[in-house]
């Protein structure tokens, strides 16, 4: 038995080359050609073959490291050794340029993974560099793939050929497909165009009722002495061009029980496995314009005046119905509420906004008779509608919250405590 080094062979260039990707590992038999390592520079990537057979004893780099000619990458154990002239066994020089691309994928597909993410080598599948970097990028498993190329070799078009099949796949479901229908056949009828808000819109609270398991918990809290408080103080702020409508007051209440149940100022990450509790306030609200439902987000609703909130919804919402939003402003809510109370209504039941975890509906309030100290009394009442993501909320957390929620909005001298 011989031992033996395998180096990096003459690049033709100057300077060191990170490696990208190890393909072998201590145990494995190899070939002559086996390829071992990638090598990446900033324009291409290019892959080193073995230029001897035997079993790996030790291998002397990682991903990571940088690396030149004639650098060891790994000890070889043979029982003769077969080295090729090096004139004749230098590494697979680049041929393509490594292309940045990003693509999304419908549905996410598995890369066979170890610990560290890098993608284990499967001896069946052999593919290009620049084949395999794009798998990495857009994490799909090579072994899933069939390669059209010499001795089954994966190429750039078989990868395009199956990304285009993972588009064009129907997401599973169970539901039955609509069947089509001829309306016209039973009256008469007008086809309008949905506005690009409503399909956006759409498309997103579908994804959401989908996603998320809702509950929602029904409550309502005593308002008469917020409204009473707001009355008075609403002529000052008409003088100053803006209505203290009672969803300030609601946001700022909001924020107060968001502090004491933080579960609630959260996003629970895509793998279902962690909570990202947030340390920041900032309440989408939903705002109805001609063209659709959009949320624009108000931002560290906790260090902003009652004042300062109703300012700003007035400016925000009428920037929505007006002018349009930007992206940017519809992003980063970390809880949301929707208000129909200017509308109508004793109660529904919103939609969860992902990524937040829940989403506080407000209907109309109406002076009710309410029971106290032994006789019935009108007070105004004001329906709360707590929708939430059942994986990350139970059912008494909702409960609480709103309770304490109606406290606080019953008096909100609770929030000084
Ligand atoms: N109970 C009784 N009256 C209410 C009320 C409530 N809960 N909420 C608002 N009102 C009153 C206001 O006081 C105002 O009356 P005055 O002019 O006499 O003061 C009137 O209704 C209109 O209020 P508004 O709706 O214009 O203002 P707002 O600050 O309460 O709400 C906004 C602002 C942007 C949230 C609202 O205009 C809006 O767009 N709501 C619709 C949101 C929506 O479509 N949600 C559904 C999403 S599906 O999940």
């Amino acid at each position: 038995m011989v031992e033996q080094d395998i180096k990096v062979p003459e690049l033709g260039i100057n300077g060191k080359l990170d490696v990208i990707e190890v393909m072998v590992k201590p145990g494995d038999q190899i070939t002559i050609d086996t390829p071992l390592i990638t090598l990446e520079s900033e324009k291409a990537s290019m892959e080193v073959p073995a230029s001897a057979a035997g079993i790996v004893k030790t291998i002397l780099l990682k991903i990571g490291d940088q690396v030149a000619s004639g650098d060891i990458i790994l000890t070889l154990v043979s029982e003769a050794i077969e080295a090729v002239p090096s004139a004749e066994k230098t590494a697979i020089l680049p041929t393509e340029p490594v292309i940045a691309t990003t693509l999304e994928l419908p549905t996410p597909i598995s890369p066979t993974v170890s610990n560290d993410s890098t993608i284990i080598p499967d001896q069946g599948w052999q593919a290009s560099p620049l084949v395999r970097r794009l798998a990495r990028e857009l994490e799909i498993d090579l072994t899933k793939i069939d390669g059209t190329g010499p001795k089954g070799r994966i190429q750039k078009q078989d990868l395009h050929a199956y990304i285009k099949m993972a588009m064009q796949k129907p997401t599973t479901s169970l539901l039955a497909p609509l069947p089509p229908i001829d309306h016209a056949a039973f009256g008469a009828i007008e086809i309008q165009p949905l506005t690009k808000i409503r399909r956006f819109s759409g498309a997103n609270l579908h994804r959401n009722w989908l996603h998320v398991p809702h509950v929602t918990q029904f409550d309502e809290a005593d308002i008469t002495d917020l409204e009473a408080f707001r009355r008075s103080k609403q002529s000052e702020t008409e003088k100053l061009g803006y209505r203290l409508t009672s969803l300030a007051f609601i946001m700022k209440a909001t924020v107060g029980a968001l502090q004491r149940f933080p579960e609630m100022n959260a996003s629970l990450d895509p793998q279902g496995e962690h909570l990202i509790l947030k340390k920041y306030y900032h309440i989408g609200v939903a705002v109805d314009t001609p063209n659709g439902l959009v949320v624009p987000v108000i931002r560290n609703v906790d260090q902003k005046s009652l004042l300062e909130l109703a300012q700003e919804l007035a400016a925000i919402s009428d920037k929505a119905r007006t002018k349009g939003l930007t992206p940017a402003e519809m992003q980063g809510s970390s809880f949301s509420i929707s208000s129909l109370g200017g509308i109508g209504g004793t109660a529904f039941t919103p939609i969860v906004n992902l990524p937040d975890v829940a989403i506080l509906g407000v209907s109309r309030a109406t002076l009710k008779p309410v029971y106290q100290n032994g006789e019935f009394v009108p007070r105004l009442m004001l329906p709360l509608s707590l929708s939430y993501d059942h994986r990350v909320i139970d059912g008494a957390q909702g409960a609480r919250f709103t309770t304490y929620l109606c406290q606080l909005l019953a008096d909100l001298r609770n929030l000084l405590l």
